[in-house]
C-alpha cells in the first residue's frame, strides 16, 4: 500500500469511541508527534493540537492560598446526635437522621503548596457542610487561640512569619528573626506563641488532632435566642504529636508524611473521625467569665469552666477524585453560614468576613468560583448575579433585576437573618481593656504541661531562638517568658546565651487539665498505627506470622523490612517477602519496632542498629526477642530499664504475650518519661 493510499483508509476509519480530542472535541490522531514540514524540518505553527497543548500546560498553576497553601482534603459525613433546636435553627444541627457531606481540608500554614508536612506549625482545620440550608463552612485551626487579637494585624503577622522578604528564606519555618522581632514587639501573641512552641504543631497524623472554631460564634433558636458558642472538633484517634528531632528529619524522608497518612488510612477503609463539640455560654454569662473576654481570639475558654458538650461526629470516607479540581480549588470562607448560626463582634472574626471572599478573587480568576463543582451547594442557586470571568451558567429571560415587573421574580425571605443585636458606641480605634492581659492563659498552658510536655517547650523556644542573629531579640523574648513563668524563662535563657532574668511575676498557678496531650492516654488506639519488623535470614515464619497476625488483627499496619529488597530466608526454608529494604525507609516513618529473632546477626547491619535506636530516643516502642536483643544492645538501648519503660518489650524469646504488650504501648503512643531520664528526643 502507497503512503496515499494509507492516509485514505485512515481517513476513513470510524472515530473510535472515548478517543483523545482537542479542547474543541476534534479527535486526534496523534498526540506524540508535533506537526513538522518533514520529518527533520521545522514545527508548523499550524499545529493547533500542539499550540491548544502547551498553552493550557503553560497556564496549569494558579496562585497558591497566601496562607495555609500546602493542604490535603477529603470528603465525608456530618451527624448531629440529638437536636439542637433549644440553640439554633440550623437545619443540620438540628435534624438527626440529616447526614450532611462535607469536605474537608488540613493544612499547614507558613510554607509553599510543595513544602513539607512536617514543620513546627498551626494546622488549618476547615470543614465545608453543604447543609440543606446551603454552605456552612469551620475554617478553624488545631490550636484554639490565635496570634493577634485585630485582623488589621494580619497581614503585619504574616509578612513576619513567612520566608523573609529580601532572600526568600527560610521554608516553612517561624524559627528566624523576622518572626521573633514581630512577637516579641506584640505581645498579645505570647498565648498562641506557647502553643506553637509545644508538641501541638507536630501533629503525629491529621487524624490525630484536635480542631477548634477558635473565635466565639453565636447560634440563634427559633425564638430569636441567641446563645454564644465555641466549635471544637475531637479526634477519635486521640491527640497525638510527633517529637521535632522526628518531624525534621520526616521532612527529607517523606515531605508527604500526613498527606500520605490521611490518604492511606482511607483508601483501607480506616475512616478517620472527630466528634463536634460546643462550649455553650448563654449571652448573660458571657460577661461573668473570669479573665477572659469571649470576644477576644488570643484567650481560650478553659474547659473546667465551661464544659465542652459533645453533639455530633465527622467522618471521612471519600479520598478525592483530582487533587486540582477539589482540595486546590475548593474556597473556604468564614462568612459562609446558615440560619441559626451567627457571628460575634470579635474584630479577628470581622476581618476574616472579608479577606476569604477577597481572596479567591485573584486565587480562582473571578468571580465565579461558587460555581466550581467542589464549591457548589448541594441547593439551588438563584439570584440576578451576573457574569465575570468563568461564568459557567447560561441565565436566561430578560429579567436580572429585583423588584422588576417583567416576570422572573425571584421571591426573598424567609432566610437568614442577623442576630438583632443593639450596638452603640463612638467611633474610634481601640482595644477594649478586657483584651489588654497577654500571659495569663499563656502561664495556664505552661503549668497544664506534662513534664515531658514542659522539656520539649524549652527545647523549642531554644531552637527558635537560637536561629533569631539579633540578640536584642532573644532578650526580649526572654523578657516575655518571664512574664509567664520564671522558671521557663531561665531554662530558654540558659540555652540561648542570654542573661538569666530576676523573677519579676509570680505565676498564678492555675491549671487546665484538658490542655494537656498527656490526659489524652484514654481515647488513644494502636489502629492504623505501623509497625516495623526488622527482618534477618533465620527468622521463624510462625513466630513472625503470628506477630504481624495479631497486629494487623488490631488494626496496625506492619511493614517488614529486610537489610535488602530481597525476601528472607526463614528457618525453616520458606521465603517471605519484605515489603522495603530498611535502607529504603527510616524509622520515624513509624509508630514502632520490633527486632525478631533470627539466625543471620542484624546488629551487623549498621542501618538496623540506627533504625532501633532512632525510634528508643523517639519514645517508640521497641521490642525484641532472642537474638533480636542484640540490635537493641548494639544501640546501647538500656535492656535494664524494661521492667519500667512500658513501652520498652524485651524478652528471651517469643511469648504469646508479646503483640498484646505491644498493642498496649503503641496505644499509649510513645513513652516520653525516657527523654526526662536523660535521653532527649
Ligand atoms: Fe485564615 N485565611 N485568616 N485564619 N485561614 C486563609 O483564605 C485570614 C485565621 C484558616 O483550607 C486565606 O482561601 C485573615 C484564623 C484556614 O482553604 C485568607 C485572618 C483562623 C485557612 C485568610 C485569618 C484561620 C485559612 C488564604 C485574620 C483559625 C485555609 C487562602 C483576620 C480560626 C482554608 C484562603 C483552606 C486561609 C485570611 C485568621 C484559619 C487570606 C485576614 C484565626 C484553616 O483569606
Amino acid at each position: 500500500m502507497t503512503s496515499k493510499d494509507r492516509q485514505i483508509a485512515a481517513r476513513r476509519r470510524p472515530f473510535t469511541e472515548g478517543a483523545l480530542t482537542t479542547d474543541q472535541g476534534i479527535p486526534v490522531d496523534d498526540t506524540d508527534n508535533s506537526l513538522r514540514a518533514g520529518a527533520r524540518g521545522p514545527t508548523l505553527l499550524e499545529d493547533f493540537h500542539l499550540r491548544e497543548k502547551l498553552m493550557r500546560f503553560d497556564h496549569e498553576r494558579i496562585p497558591e492560598r497566601v496562607v495555609h497553601a500546602r493542604g490535603s482534603g477529603a470528603h465525608g459525613y456530618f451527624q448531629v446526635y440529638e437536636p439542637l433546636d433549644e440553640y439554633t435553627t440550623a437545619d443540620f444541627l438540628t435534624d438527626p437522621d440529616a447526614r450532611t457531606p462535607v469536605f474537608a481540608r488540613f493544612s499547614t500554614v507558613q510554607g509553599s503548596r510543595g513544602s513539607t508536612d512536617t514543620p513546627r506549625d498551626v494546622r488549618g482545620f476547615a470543614v465545608k457542610f453543604y447543609t440543606r440550608q446551603g454552605n456552612f463552612d469551620l475554617v478553624g485551626n488545631n490550636m484554639p487561640v490565635f496570634f493577634i487579637q485585630d485582623g488589621i494585624k494580619f497581614p503585619d503577622l504574616v509578612h513576619a512569619l513567612k520566608p523573609e522578604p529580601n532572600n526568600e528564606m527560610p521554608q516553612a519555618a517561624s524559627a528566624h528573626d523576622t518572626f521573633w522581632d514581630f512577637v516579641t514587639l506584640q505581645p498579645e501573641t505570647m498565648h498562641h506563641v506557647i502553643w506553637l512552641m509545644s508538641d501541638r504543631a507536630l501533629p503525629r497524623s491529621y487524624r490525630m488532632m484536635q480542631g477548634f472554631g477558635v473565635h466565639t460564634f453565636r447560634l440563634v433558636n427559633g425564638h430569636g435566642r441567641s446563645t454564644f458558642a465555641k466549635f471544637h472538633w475531637t479526634p477519635a484517634l486521640g491527640t497525638h504529636s510527633l517529637v521535632f528531632d522526628e518531624a525534621q528529619l520526616i521532612s527529607g524522608r517523606d515531605p508527604d508524611f500526613n498527606r500520605r497518612d490521611l490518604w492511606e488510612a482511607i483508601e483501607a477503609g480506616e475512616y478517620p473521625s472527630w466528634e463536634l463539640g460546643l462550649q455553650l455560654i448563654p449571652e448573660e454569662r458571657a460577661f461573668d467569665l473570669e479573665e477572659v473576654d469571649v470576644l477576644d481570639p488570643t484567650k481560650l475558654i478553659p474547659e473546667e469552666l465551661v464544659p465542652v458538650t459533645p453533639v455530633g461526629r465527622l467522618t471521612l470516607d471519600r479520598n478525592p477524585d483530582n487533587f486540582f479540581a477539589e482540595t486546590e480549588q475548593v474556597a473556604f470562607c468564614v462568612g459562609n453560614t446558615v440560619p441559626g448560626i451567627d457571628f460575634s463582634d470579635d474584630p479577628l472574626l470581622q476581618a476574616r468576613l472579608f479577606s476569604y471572599l477577597d481572596t479567591q478573587l485573584t486565587r480562582l480568576g473571578g468571580p465565579n468560583f461558587a460555581q466550581l463543582p467542589i464549591n457548589r451547594p448541594l441547593t439551588p442557586v438563584r439570584n440576578h448575579q451576573q457574569d465575570g470571568f468563568h461564568q459557567d451558567a447560561v441565565p436566561t429571560g430578560r429579567t436580572n433585576y429585583h423588584p422588576s415587573s417583567l416576570g422572573g421574580t425571584l421571591q426573598v425571605g424567609p432566610g437568614f437573618m442577623s442576630y438583632p443585636e443593639h450596638v452603640d458606641g463612638p467611633k474610634e480605634r481601640k482595644r477594649s481593656e478586657t483584651f489588654a492581659d497577654h500571659y495569663s492563659q499563656a502561664t495556664l498552658f505552661w503549668n497544664s504541661m506534662s513534664a515531658w510536655e514542659q522539656e520539649h517547650i524549652i527545647a523549642a523556644y531554644r531552637f527558635e531562638l537560637g536561629k533569631v542573629t539579633a540578640m536584642p531579640i532573644r532578650v526580649r523574648a526572654v523578657e516575655h517568658l518571664n512574664r509567664i513563668d520564671h522558671d521557663l524563662a531561665v531554662a530558654v535563657a540558659q540555652g540561648i546565651g542570654v542573661e538569666e532574668p530576676v523573677k519579676s511575676v509570680d505565676n498564678h498557678g492555675r491549671s487546665s487539665p484538658a490542655l494537656s496531650q498527656a490526659r489524652d492516654g484514654a481515647a488513644a488506639s494502636p489502629r492504623t498505627r505501623r509497625v516495623a519488623v526488622l527482618m534477618a535470614d533465620g527468622a521463624d515464619s510462625r513466630v513472625v506470622a503470628h506477630l504481624r497476625d495479631s497486629c494487623t488483627g488490631a488494626g496496625t499496619v506492619v511493614d517488614l523490612l529486610g537489610v535488602t529488597d530481597a525476601a528472607v530466608t526463614t528457618s525453616d526454608g520458606v521465603p517471605m517477602e519484605v515489603t522495603h529494604a530498611i535502607t529504603t525507609t527510616a524509622s520515624v516513618l513509624y509508630d514502632a519496632v520490633v527486632v525478631p529473632s533470627a539466625a543471620a546477626d542484624l546488629s551487623v547491619e549498621g542501618a538496623a542498629v540506627h533504625f532501633a535506636a532512632e525510634a528508643y530516643k523517639h519514645g517508640k516502642p521497641v521490642g525484641a526477642f532472642g537474638s533480636g536483643l542484640g540490635v537493641l544492645q548494639r544501640a546501647q538501648i538500656p535492656l535494664t530499664t524494661a521492667s519500667s519503660d512500658p513501652a520498652l518489650i524485651v524478652e528471651e524469646e517469643f511469648t504469646p504475650d508479646f503483640p498484646q504488650t505491644l498493642l498496649a504501648a503503641l496505644a499509649s503512643h510513645r513513652n516520653f518519661d525516657r527523654e526526662v531520664s536523660g535521653i532527649p528526643a
